[in-house]
């Protein structure tokens, strides 16, 4: 509780770029049990869910990945880095990238979501998105947007994207104008730095960056309904090589499948939730 104390009045002096920083040092130099207890103050009203893995797929560690999505069979999934960016149809059985298109260079990959035989994709600080076919991974349209753009979704009527702020816009998919916007809220404190998302019966799931929790939202009323914790499933003996943060989630609404991963991870796992010990 000391640690979690500090943390904010710390952030509170000095603003959300040393939050993060004092995030990230947190991540790398608390032990377990330093971290539990700096988040026991938002765990009294959120709960937090663990997780078992229920598969384990190999990940292309070059894949700086930035939005995934799962249709019919296949993982689709966009990279980032200028000059590295692409979007890849993926093979989720072996892990072999099927199909692959580059964005020219000047371009930052960002999030993807998929409407039927479409897929539209952001890029990072462009302000541009691409429309592509999903069979032939062909552009087949261009859009445009202000600031920046982070992960992209869709509810059955609206895309849905973050923009690593606590406001999520609503785009109209047929216009790509903005429809509307929506804050989001934890424990009455904003959510910043919401990124990769997916819709998952009626939620929205999204990474918080840098962190390794997936933050559950109710969108229509802007809150955080559940955390799920995933810290530890890369085991450090899987590490093969530079790896980055936890992102990238998608769903398969056939087998109710739930598909992570992360920046450059060399694998990809299903999982299904592990509810929180009820308080005794
Ligand atoms: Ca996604």
């Amino acid at each position: 509780m000391r640690l979690w104390n500090e943390y904010r009045r710390t952030a509170h002096l000095l603003g959300n770029n040393i939050l993060l920083a004092a995030c990230m040092v947190c991540f790398l130099g608390c032990s377990a049990e330093e971290r539990s207890s700096s988040s026991t103050a938002e765990s009294r009203t959120v709960p937090v869910y663990g997780f078992e893995i229920t598969g384990t797929f190999r990940h292309d560690t070059s894949a700086f990945t930035q939005g995934l999505q799962f249709q019919g069979g296949w993982l689709f999934e966009s990279t980032g880095l200028r000059g590295q960016s692409s979007l890849r149809r993926v093979d989720p059985q072996t892990g072999r990238v099927q199909q692959r298109v580059n964005l020219p260079d000047r371009y930052f990959g960002e999030g993807i979501a998929l409407i039927s035989n479409r897929i539209y994709m952001l890029t990072w600080q462009e302000e541009t998105g691409f429309v592509f076919d999903r069979d032939t991974l062909t552009v087949i349209d261009r859009f445009s947007y202000e600031g920046e753009g982070w992960g992209l979704a869709y509810d059955g009527h609206r895309l849905i994207m973050s923009d690593g702020t606590d406001t999520l816009r609503f785009l109209d998919p047929e216009t790509l104008e903005v429809t509307g916007t929506q804050s989001i809220t934890v424990a009455d404190e904003p959510l910043r730095n919401i990124n990769e998302l997916a819709w998952i019966e009626g939620e929205l799931w999204a990474n918080i960056f840098p962190t390794h929790r997936i933050a559950r939202i109710d969108v229509d009323n802007g809150t955080v309904v559940a955390w799920i914790d995933l810290t530890g499933i890369l085991r450090r003996d899987q590490i093969t090589g530079r790896i980055d943060v936890l992102n990238g989630i998608a769903y398969d609404e056939e087998t109710q499948r739930i598909f992570v991963t992360g920046k450059l991870w060399p694998l990809l796992f299903t999982i299904r939730l592990v509810p929180p010990l009820a308080d005794g």
